[in-house]
């Protein structure tokens, strides 16, 4: 019997920022995937903004009924997060004066709207984390039953053979929670790293902008008024060419969407730790199992970055 409900039921934990929007903006017109909550994380702007920023994301596009939870401002080992203002602007979302919300978030919190979902959808849930992975360590420390219950998780971060982008080793995910990361990739969950072995393949030029641009939707003039900040500030550090512009959450929800879009090699991987330089490093322990405690993690080494854009535009034109 065909399956009467073919949709990937997601949490979508995020800390917008301005790429979370376009991989919000792709996972909520994607028909793949059924976005049942919001959980919002500290991260590239401070917590009580990037869930005014979940919901700015939510009303512009036509998704208000879809629940935004309110999570973590600190890390895991409780310490002050450092932002990343000078890649989203001071608001997040590229100072562009978008109008505040007039949804509100719930008031549970994410940690237990997370235990409560995945005990809810009882192992048919996935969970994308599109920032650091605060409250995916927390909800794990209050229930480690999740490990069974959470059928996978797509983690935005990590890097095998690209540099970091928060330190020479280190993605900035990561190396925003490390003791976070650590905790999610020693629990046993079943993970997809999609991190800037593949982010930084994705370029989306300025043609590619404009087509997006000429749409003239609400979706498309937001992320028209958003995009030019984080333009402008890879500009600054060389982090793209000719103008480009990379949104590092976008293929994480493509993956969600379709994984057949990416090549993918089964890897051992431990978060390290302690590294004076190498913290919040995802070293890779496979050859000759080095390192007895690292988990299998599902890394993504590849993409078809044509045919991963071409979903993105895709789901930006059905808006
Ligand atoms: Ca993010």
């Amino acid at each position: 019997m065909a399956n009467m409900n073919p949709n990937k039921s997601v949490i979508i934990d995020c800390d917008p920022g301005i790429d979370d929007a376009a991989a919000l903006f792709m996972a909520l017109a994607s028909d793949k995937l059924d976005v049942v909550a919001l959980t919002t994380v500290f991260g590239n702007v401070g917590l009580d903004q990037t869930t005014i920023n979940a919901l700015k994301i939510l009303e512009v596009s036509g998704n208000e009924k879809i629940p935004v939870y309110k999570g973590a401002g600190r890390t895991f080992d409780f310490k002050n997060p450092v932002d990343a203002r000078h890649i989203h602007g001071n608001d997040g979302l590229g100072d562009a004066s978008i109008p505040e919300p007039s949804i509100t978030h719930k008031a549970k919190h994410a940690v237990n709207a997370t235990i409560d979902i995945a005990n809810e959808y009882d192992g048919k849930i996935t969970y994308i984390a599109l920032g650091r992975l605060t409250n995916l360590a927390l909800a794990l420390s209050l229930d480690p039953a999740l490990v069974d219950l959470i059928s996978e998780v797509v983690v935005m971060g990590g890097a095998i053979h690209q540099p970091g982008n928060a330190t020479p080793v280190a993605s900035a995910n990561l190396y925003g929670d490390v003791m976070a990361a650590a905790v999610v990739y020693a629990s046993g969950l079943n993970i997809a790293q999609i991190g800037l072995d593949v982010c930084n393949k994705v370029e989306i030029s300025v043609l590619e902008q404009e087509k997006i641009w000429n749409l003239g939707s609400p979706v498309s003039n937001f992320l028209k008024k958003i995009t030019p900040f984080i333009q402008s500030a890879y500009g600054k550090i060389g982090q793209a060419k000719e103008e480009a512009v990379r949104y590092n959450d976008m293929p994480a929800v493509g993956y969600a969407i379709d994984d057949s879009l990416f090549t993918c090699e089964r890897l051992k991987i431990v978060i390290e730790t302690e590294g004076k330089y190498t913290r919040g490093q995802t070293v890779d322990g496979s050859r000759r199992n080095f390192i007895d405690d690292a988990n299998s993690v599902n890394v993504a080494l590849e993409v078809d970055d044509v045919n991963l854009k071409k979903l993105w535009f895709k789901t930006i034109s059905t808006y």
